[in-house]
């Protein structure tokens, strides 16, 4: 049995961090871009097969590219499903806004929509240090969903090059089915045993992370360990003899 779904979605973020060319580059040129002249936005619609019996539309909405007045972006908000919000990795400022793009969403479109929180630029990362590494765009999407309850996921793109743009939709439109039960949570599962997993889920645990985050990225469960290990270490062994090792 085939089902059909259509979600609004928004994008969001500062001027000229990529949303346009993001949605350009996953929608393909030739698509059909509807004009809202009263918000200063457009809307344009892409169909996708997500598995063999469920076919969803979403609407992609875009602000434009002068700035607005909050009162209306209100209007552009109403009915979204979900939102993607969009920083330059090369800009810290759209970083530190990401933030207030959420909160804003969240508030005018009245529920706890999920998000997908996307680093775009990659292709121009080379070795700038000052630029918004991995490790903390997952730390503001983690931070984004203690404050705000919400279900996100984080991504880094390059509209340039299309590099995991795909994904991006679908990330999201995987979050927006599961919300509606239409699909099982689709949690990247590595084959491990079942007691590796309990303890690895104890470590994040004891980090303060949520017990799940070894799948999604177990990458940075190491170096929060690293981090927080930093020095000495002292180990009791099970017949009460001490061990000391550093980091
Ligand atoms: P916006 O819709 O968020 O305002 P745009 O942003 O999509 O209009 O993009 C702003 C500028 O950034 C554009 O440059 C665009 O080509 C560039 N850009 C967008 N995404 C990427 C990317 O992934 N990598 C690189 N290198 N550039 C990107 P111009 O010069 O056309 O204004
Ligand atoms: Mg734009």
């Amino acid at each position: 049995m085939q089902r059909s779904f259509l979600f609004k979605i928004v994008l969001i973020g500062d001027g000229a961090v990529g949303k346009t060319s993001l949605r350009k580059r996953w929608m393909g040129e030739g698509f059909e871009v509807n004009y809202m002249f009263t918000i200063g936005c457009d809307f344009a619609i892409k169909e996708l097969q997500f598995n063999d019996n469920i076919r969803v539309k979403l609407q992609i909405w875009d602000l434009g590219g002068q700035p607005h007045f909050k009162e209306v972006r209100k209007a552009f908000y109403v009915g979204a499903s979900g939102g993607i919000v969009l920083y330059d990795i090369t800009n810290r400022e759209s970083f530190e806004n990401v933030r207030m793009w959420v909160a804003e969403l969240i508030k005018h479109a009245k529920k706890k929509v999920p998000i997908v929180v996307v680093g775009n630029k990659i292709d121009l990362r080379g070795n700038k240090a000052n630029y918004i590494s991995t490790l903390e765009g997952l730390e503001l999407k983690r931070r984004l969903v203690e404050e705000f309850g919400i279900k996100a996921l984080f991504s880094e793109t390059s509209a340039k090059t299309g590099e995991n743009v795909d994904k991006v939709f679908r990330g999201m439109t995987a979050l927006l089915l599961q919300e509606l039960g239409a699909i099982k949570p689709v949690v990247p599962e590595p084959t491990i045993d079942e007691r590796y997993a309990r303890l690895l889920s104890e470590i994040c645990k004891l980090l303060g992370l949520e017990e799940e985050t070894w799948k999604e990225s177990p990458e940075y469960v190491l170096q929060v360990l690293k981090h927080t290990l930093k020095g000495k270490v002292h180990v009791e062994g099970a017949h009460g003899e001490n061990f000391e090792f550093t980091v």
